[in-house]
């Protein structure tokens, strides 16, 4: 029986069952430990959920909604045992029986990811503490100058003002303007925003104005007026105070007040931010919610001496902060406590209904939710949020990225395992800290990171504070090998937004384990190292120093090489050494009986989403293949998340063959005449065994004059390429076409 999900963190893959494991779940701002032989800790999200795969590989489902702190037990037998300290039980099945099923089940009962713009699936490119504008703009151009594509510049905390939200500090003058210089070359910004706000400033003001509400304490003579009446703005308040970047103290928005005045506030300090820096998406972190050098207090002395939040640990205020078991999220690290790095558990949430100790985890979501709510007045364009701190049902959303990993290759094998992870969460617009977060990276692994990086949906190179610098740019080599992989991302875009459309659409997987589309595969399920996007392209990337091949497990089916070295070759099934040079492309290959779409490769998606679509049809004998195509706008909202009614356009392909000849049909399933899709202009075939008929190519009953200087057969690699300019128009009054050829000599 093989075991997945439970935790964000899950390293362990799949589960040991053999060994008694104890997985502690309370939402914690704390990066992954992937140099540990074993780390059972809990980092950001929290999420109950886990698969079962059982002998014959039917697989099932159990989710637990509870948002206390929690645990589970696996061990021998194989048996699971579930401990909550708090809350409700609320638990639900998924039959399956095939993985891909019970992630749909499961969505289907927490909602849907939501669909990010075209050009959130661009590259982006983030650190730390650039500190200025001007070494941003430098890091920028250098990458645009070598042709890498990039889509979305990042700036973290280091814009603001003294680290306060909605602000834009003194080394960032000029920033407004960049951005349109941004905009104008078809770029687009992420900024990052911190929930917790200064309780001295005028959004602060703001928001005690329109009567939103913060985290508060239980009772006034909990608060220590000592600190809160030094400010003015909080001192006839209960808000519970806390520590983060800003100079001073802050106070954390209440995202669970039903009466929507918090929401309607951070939206406002958005939409008004927004007024002087046009930013495109928002970055939200520190939800867990992080507070520093949370303390304790046993006597009030102690408590004042310093302007940091304490806890009561003793006396009948503590039953929530010290209760008779506060899990093995406390137990796992000396003298803590459950409010550690966070807010007291006897704080009030919702509008003073709820207790923190019941809805610390929930934060991140309903922050998630409010940011995303805002996104129709702030840009009033489809975006991206990323939030670090998750829940089930966050990726209705927003996506994630994987946190503060480290530049070790360790946390490179582990982003594999993470990005399939949150894919079964219902956040399937993931990725990892490319090159490395925390720890200075270094030329091969952050070749390597790139590599791999750019088969994550989100797509993400970013660094900690004080380090060298890591972008492509840095390294002529890991310049290269991004331009190569990046490059290829670009061009299978399509495909790639076309399964989020299906994640959005249907509720499935964009991201797959192995096992998920071979599930009766013992071998497959031990797989974490190789993945798919979708049903079809198989990635299997280098994550070792020194590597030179990738001993990558091709399931039985037939697979094609992508790899420029080896294009269109035939893979056996089972283990092969497949080459994984530092030069060159990834390993990446295609299963046979699919359409994929795609289009020529620009550095921004903004340019390349109007180039003409392609198709590679991937032959499996004696089997019709098929695939789709799903375009929009790229960034129009989806209004009230119903994308049935969303313009756009979804063709089906399909494409058959016999012995006389082929025929590429496509159905247009829902067509919006308000969407104008580029033409399908080229057509490429792999594993086809004859030689087709140039000159009688039939579009609907007409000929077709090919375009022969890119038109051809290569019997040896059974590859046909056809191409004519605006060959098939994917407008939606067309609805259907069929592109039927005869082989030579029949
Ligand atoms: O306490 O904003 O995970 O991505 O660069 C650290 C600064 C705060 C943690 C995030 C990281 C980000 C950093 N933040």
């Amino acid at each position: 029986m093989r075991l997945c999900g439970w935790m964000d963190g899950w390293t362990d893959a799949p589960h040991n069952l053999e060994r008694y494991t104890t997985w502690p779940m309370f939402a914690r701002d704390i990066g992954p430990d992937s140099a540990s032989a074993l780390s059972t800790q809990n980092l950001y999200g929290v999420h109950p959920f886990y698969m079962c795969i059982e002998a014959e590989g039917q697989a099932h489902g159990v989710f637990i909604l509870n948002s206390n702190a929690q645990e589970v037990e696996t061990g021998p037998g194989p048996h699971l045992v579930y401990r909550t300290i708090g809350g409700r039980l609320d638990m639900a099945f998924f039959p399956g029986p095939t993985p891909e099923e019970v992630i749909n089940q499961y969505l289907q009962h927490i909602g849907f990811p939501f669909l990010p713009a075209y050009w959130a699936l661009g590259y982006q490119l983030c650190r730390w503490g650039y500190g200025s504008l001007d070494a941003m703009k430098t890091v920028i151009s250098r990458n645009q100058a070598l042709g890498i594509p990039l889509d979305v510049p990042y700036a973290d905390i280091d814009y603001m003002n003294h680290y306060e939200d909605f602000t834009e500090g003194g080394n960032w003058t000029g920033f407004p303007a960049y951005t349109k210089q941004l905009h104008d070359q078809g770029l687009h910004l992420i900024v990052i925003f911190d929930p917790a706000v200064e309780v001295d400033y005028s959004s602060f003001q703001r928001a005690l104005n329109a009567d939103a509400s913060f985290i508060e304490w239980a009772r006034d003579d909990q608060v220590p007026h000592d600190i809160q009446d030094q400010y003015p703005m909080a001192k006839n308040t209960k808000i519970m105070l806390g520590n983060v970047w800003p100079d001073r103290n802050t106070a954390f928005p209440d995202f669970l007040d039903p009466r929507n005045n918090t929401d309607d506030w951070w939206a406002g300090e958005f939409a008004q931010f927004h007024n002087t820096l046009p930013f495109d998406g928002m970055w939200i972190d520190m939800n867990e919610p992080s507070n520093f050098d949370t303390g304790t207090y046993s006597s009030l002395e102690q408590r004042l001496a310093n302007a940091k939040l304490s806890c009561p640990i003793s006396g009948a205020d503590s039953s929530l902060d010290v209760p008779p078991y506060p899990t093995q999220a406390v137990f796992q690290r000396d003298g803590e406590y459950l409010f550690s790095k966070t807010l007291c558990m006897l704080g009030k949430t919702a509008h003073r209904t709820r207790n923190f100790y019941d809805t610390k985890s929930l934060y991140g979501w309903s922050e998630a939710r409010a940011t995303y709510k805002a996104i129709p007045q702030v840009t009033g364009k489809r975006s991206a949020v990323i939030s670090r701190s998750t829940f089930p049902s966050s990726g209705r959303y927003g996506g994630h990225w994987l946190g503060d990993n480290t530049a070790r290759w360790e946390d490179l094998q582990t982003s594999v395992i993470g990005v399939m992870e949150f894919n079964m969460f219902g956040l399937p617009y993931v990725g990892s800290d490319i090159c490395g977060f925390n720890g200075p990276s270094n030329e091969e692994l952050c070749l390597r990171w790139h590599q791999f990086g750019a088969f994550s949906p989100f797509s993400r190179d970013h660094n900690s504070e004080g380090l060298p610098d890591q972008d492509p740019a840095v390294w002529p080599s890991v310049a290269n090998a991004a331009k190569i992989a990046l490059t290829f991302r670009y061009y299978y875009l399509p495909l790639l937004y076309s399964l989020h459309y299906n994640a959005a659409r249907y509720g499935h997987t964009v991201i797959r384990p192995l096992f998920f589309e071979f599930p009766g595969d013992n071998e497959a399920l031990e797989i974490s190292e190789q993945f798919l996007w979708g049903s079809a392209l198989m990635i299997a990337p280098a994550l070792y120093p020194g590597q030179t091949t990738v001993h990558a497990y091709f399931p039985y089916a037939t697979w094609y090489s992508l790899q420029p070295e080896t294009y269109g070759q035939q893979m056996f099934s089972g283990f092969n050494d497949v080459k994984a040079p530092l030069s060159s492309l990834t390993p990446v290959f295609v299963r046979g009986g699919f359409i994929l779409p795609r289009q020529a490769a620009n550095t921004t998606t903004t340019a390349s989403r109007l180039n003409p679509f392609e198709v590679l049809i991937t032959i499996k004998k004696d089997a019709v293949s098929s695939g789709e195509l799903y375009y929009d706008a790229g960034d129009d909202i989806v209004p009230n998340d119903n994308i049935e009614q969303h313009p756009r356009v979804h063709w089906q392909f399909s494409f058959s063959t016999s012995l006389v000849g082929g025929v590429f049909s496509g159905n247009c399933e829902t067509c919006s005449t308000a969407v104008k899709p580029p033409t399908l202009d080229t057509i490429e075939i792999l594993g086809y065994q004859s030689t087709p008929n140039f000159t009688q190519f039939k579009l609907d009953g007409s000929t077709v004059n090919l375009d022969m200087s890119k038109t051809f057969y290569d019997a040896s690699l059974q590859r046909v390429v056809i191409s004519s300019k605006n060959l098939i128009s994917l407008l939606a009054l067309k609805k259907k076409f069929t592109l039927s050829f005869s082989n030579n000599y029949y």
